[in-house]
Order: C-alpha cells, then structure tokens, then sequence
C-alpha cells in the first residue's frame, strides 16, 4: 500500500496518511510522497479543498524514530529542510484551503504540520502533543512560528517545553484548532466542512488566505495594503459577480472557483 492515500471526490482532494500500524509516522518515501499530492492540489484546477487526513487510529506520530536510528536512513538536516518544510510551506502557499481532519494524536512533526493547515477540526478522542522536547529536539515543521501565535507564548512555551498532550477539547478551548467534533460525527462533519470550502469563491480564498499570512509579519499600514491589493484582485473575479448577483436575485450562488 502507497505511504499517502490520494483521491478527488466532489472537488475535495483527500490526502490520507498511511502507515496506521506506525501511527502514521513519517518516513522518507512518505514525506515526498505527500509534496507530490500537494503539487497535484496546486495544478490541478477541478481541486477547490484539500483534506488531510490519518488512517487508522493517529493522524500523525511524527518523524519515524525507526528511520532517525537507521544508519542508511536520511540524515537530520535534510529531514528537516528535504520532508517537513517543503510541506508546510507547500500547505501556506496552496491557493486552496486545507482542512488538517485530526483523527487521533497528533505528535511532533504531525501535529505542526496539522496546526499550519487553514482550518483544524479534531475528533474528540483526538490529542496534540509538541512531543520534540522529550527526546530532546526543539518543535519544528513551523510549530515555533504557528504555536505562539494560535495559543500565545506561554501556552505554546509550556507545552514545548513540557511535552504534555493536549486533548482535543482543551485544543479548541485554547484556540489552538477550530473546532472538536465527537467521535462518531467527526468523518463525516470533517468531510462537510471541506466539501462546503471546495464550493466556495475558490479566489477569494486564496487570496483571504494570503493576506493572513502577511498578517503574522506585516506592520498594521502593510496589512492595510495588502488588503487593498488583494481586494481588488477578488473584486474581479467571476464568483464576485455571481455571489453578488445571487444574492440581488434571492437565489443560492453557483461558485465556479473562477
Ligand atoms: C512509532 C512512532 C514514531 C516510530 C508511534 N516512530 N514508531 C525532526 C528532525 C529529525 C528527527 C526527528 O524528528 C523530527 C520531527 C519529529 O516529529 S520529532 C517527534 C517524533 N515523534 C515522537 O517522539 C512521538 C513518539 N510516539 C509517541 O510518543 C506515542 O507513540 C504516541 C503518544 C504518539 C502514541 O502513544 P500510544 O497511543 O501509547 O501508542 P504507541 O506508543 O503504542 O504507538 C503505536 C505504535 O506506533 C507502536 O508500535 P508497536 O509495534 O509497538 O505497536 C509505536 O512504536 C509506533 N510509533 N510513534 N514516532
């Protein structure tokens, strides 16, 4: 079985991570393998939502400690510059929304890579675990970037430092995801909610999602600027005129992502 499950249901591209027997931790060949679906996802214009998704029972452990200790297995800096960051730049740069479906613990690598997604729900038997520090690495794959900036510094500072889980209601509460969805509704609200993002003004997203991450960087009067630029550029897109329209005559819109 391929390490990354792929698939284009009703506009939504699915991505499930697969090593369940593993806690879907990574490896090499499945960090890659995740780069090229995510480059599918750029390319490919009928995709309008990405879903990403664990099999089994974790959405993600992480790096694979197996591969870490294996003296023909990829060295530590390209772990980092090679599998992780050119995934998680790869998700903030998608002028597509990404939903992370955390569908059970979330650890190290895989929980940053869930917290840099656009929209985070969480199954409630679900956790977050900034796991690095137990074994004596810092947090990467953004986590240090994202983290203080969804909880605030001393959450995010004590849960890396600490290493504590996190369930996935306390993640909610603390404004680290979006939103915790029980155990049983959770496929299929999850799935809703991406299917309800690949219907939308697909541009407008895209650009809503470029002037937030300015918005970690920008001084206020850039933000104001940016805002202006990408505004324009959403006011000259068909689904503008449709939603417009739709909503003039009284009737439901037929977004095309155009
Ligand atoms: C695993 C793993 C795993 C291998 C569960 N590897 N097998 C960047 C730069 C370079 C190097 C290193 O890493 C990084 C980025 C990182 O991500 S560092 C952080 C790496 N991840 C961790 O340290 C988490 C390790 N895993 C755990 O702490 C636990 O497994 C969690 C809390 C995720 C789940 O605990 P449990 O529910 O008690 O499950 P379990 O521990 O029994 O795991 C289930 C199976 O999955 C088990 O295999 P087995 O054959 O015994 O059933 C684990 O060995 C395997 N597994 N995580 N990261």
């Amino acid at each position: 079985m391929p390490t990354v499950l792929f698939e284009v249901k009703e506009n939504v591209a699915v991505i499930t991570l697969n090593r369940p027997e593993k806690y879907n931790a990574f490896i090499r060949d499945m960090a890659l393998l995740l780069q090229q679906h995510l480059d599918v996802c750029k390319k490919e214009k009928d995709i309008r939502a990405v879903y990403l998704t664990g099999a089994g029972k974790a959405f993600s452990a992480g790096q694979d400690l197996d591969e870490v200790v294996d003296p023909n297995g990829p060295r530590l800096p390209a772990i980092l510059a090679e599998h992780y960051n050119p995934i998680v730049r790869m998700i903030r740069k998608l002028d597509k929304p990404v939903v992370a479906a955390v569908n059970g613990v979330a650890a190290g690598a895989g929980a940053n890579i869930a917290l840099c997604c656009d929209v985070v729900v969480a199954a409630a038997s679900a956790s977050f675990i900034q796991a690095f520090s137990k074994i004596g690495l810092i947090p990467d794959s953004g986590g240090t970037f994202f983290l203080p900036r969804l909880v605030g510094w001393q959450k995010a500072s004590a849960l890396m430092l600490t290493g504590e889980k996190v369930p996935a209601a306390e993640a909610e509460r603390m404004g680290m995801i979006y939103k915790v969805f029980a155990d049983e509704d959770f496929a299929t609200a999850s799935m809703q909610l991406a299917q309800t993002l690949a219907q939308m003004p697909t541009k407008g997203l895209a650009y809503t999602k470029q002037a937030l991450n300015g918005a970690f960087q920008n001084h206020f009067e850039d933000q104001l600027h940016d805002e202006e630029v990408l505004q324009q550029r959403a006011g000259t897109t068909a689904d503008f005129a449709e939603g417009v329209h739709a909503f003039l005559e009284k009737r439901a819109p037929r977004f095309r992502g155009e």
